[in-house]
């Protein structure tokens, strides 16, 4: 596939604020996606020729790599991976930058998951190892604590065929529930700042689940930890990539949380600010 993914000027295509073409939370993009998503993988798993490798060909389940940073996520790792198995055929790869001490990395490795290990660092240094270590066309980060709905990989990657850069989930939208009064505050908060930062509104900043084009992973440095799902939305939508935020819902976390709400809400109100002054300061 050989589509390209050179930034858009202005904010034309990366506009989500829904005065554009796209990317409004009730636009047909997005309805769209939903309505895939119903229907797991007949649109786009896999049986177009080329698997989405050749001109003008979709990109299919084979040219997908799902990544997580894994940190003692036993009580969740077993479902999350067969969910995707399930969801994908079994024809994603799937790769887990794991630090764990419990037996999280055995479990992924009996799925079938390349597992790479490296010291507890943070979230940020295990997810942008993550992001960069697969060669597939297409990357999908989520959490590994049984949140995300795998069964909305399909429509994700509908979008990404469809002409997206980056696919942000929004676990805003339909409420998240299952989230933390706390954590759910802070999120609107975050959505809210940043909306105002880079004048593009968005809505569910620190989202785990989206899919990038490889090529905007690779071409944009990233430089924050806890605050990296934040960034990875941030620069990518400033520098006028197509960004497309699609509802998803939200499930209760299996195991322990990893983040400390108030520690980690201030890093990541920090990197918020930081990341969005610096592209708007590089837009100059
Ligand atoms: N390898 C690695 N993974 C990490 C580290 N910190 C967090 N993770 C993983 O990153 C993902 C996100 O962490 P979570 O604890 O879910 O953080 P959160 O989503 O902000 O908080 P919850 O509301 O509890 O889900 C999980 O899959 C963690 O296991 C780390 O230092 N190293
Ligand atoms: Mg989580």
């Amino acid at each position: 596939m050989s589509q390209s993914v050179e930034p858009r000027s202005g904010a034309e295509s990366a506009d989500i604020d829904g005065t554009e073409e796209t990317t409004d939370r009730d636009d047909p993009i997005a309805e769209h996606a939903d309505a895939s998503a119903a229907d797991a993988g007949t649109d786009v798993d896999g049986a177009g020729a080329g698997a989405g490798t050749a001109d003008g060909d979709r990109f299919t389940f084979d040219d997908l790599s799902v990544v997580m940073g894994t940190y003692n996520e036993e009580a969740a790792i077993g479902t999350v991976l067969e969910d995707i198995e399930r969801v994908t055929g079994g024809r994603a790869e799937v790769v887990c930058v794991d630090g764990s001490s419990d037996r999280t990395p055995e479990i992924a490795r009996e799925h079938g998951a390349t597992v790479i290990e490296q010291e507890p660092q943070g979230y940020g240094v295990a997810v942008r190892e993550a992001i960069l270590t697969p060669d597939r066309p297409v990357v999908v980060t989520t959490d590994c604590d049984d949140t995300y709905p795998m069964e909305r990989l399909p429509a994700f990657l509908e979008a990404i065929n469809d002409g997206a850069d980056v696919v942000s989930g929004d676990r805003l939208y339909h409420g998240a529930e299952t989230m933390p009064a706390f954590n759910r505050f802070g999120n609107h908060a975050f959505a809210a700042i940043a909306s105002l930062l880079m004048g593009t509104r968005v809505h569910d900043t620190t989202t785990g689940m989206r899919a990038y084009r490889r090529e905007v992973v690779e071409s944009i440095d990233w430089t924050e930890n806890t605050g990296l799902s934040a960034e990875l939305l941030i620069r990518p939508l400033v520098r006028g990539y197509d960004v497309r935020e699609l509802p998803i819902a939200y499930g209760e976390r299996a195991g322990e949380t990893k983040l400390d709400p108030i520690e980690g809400g201030a890093a990541i109100a920090k990197s918020i600010v930081t990341v969005c002054l610096e592209e708007r300061l590089r837009q100059l």
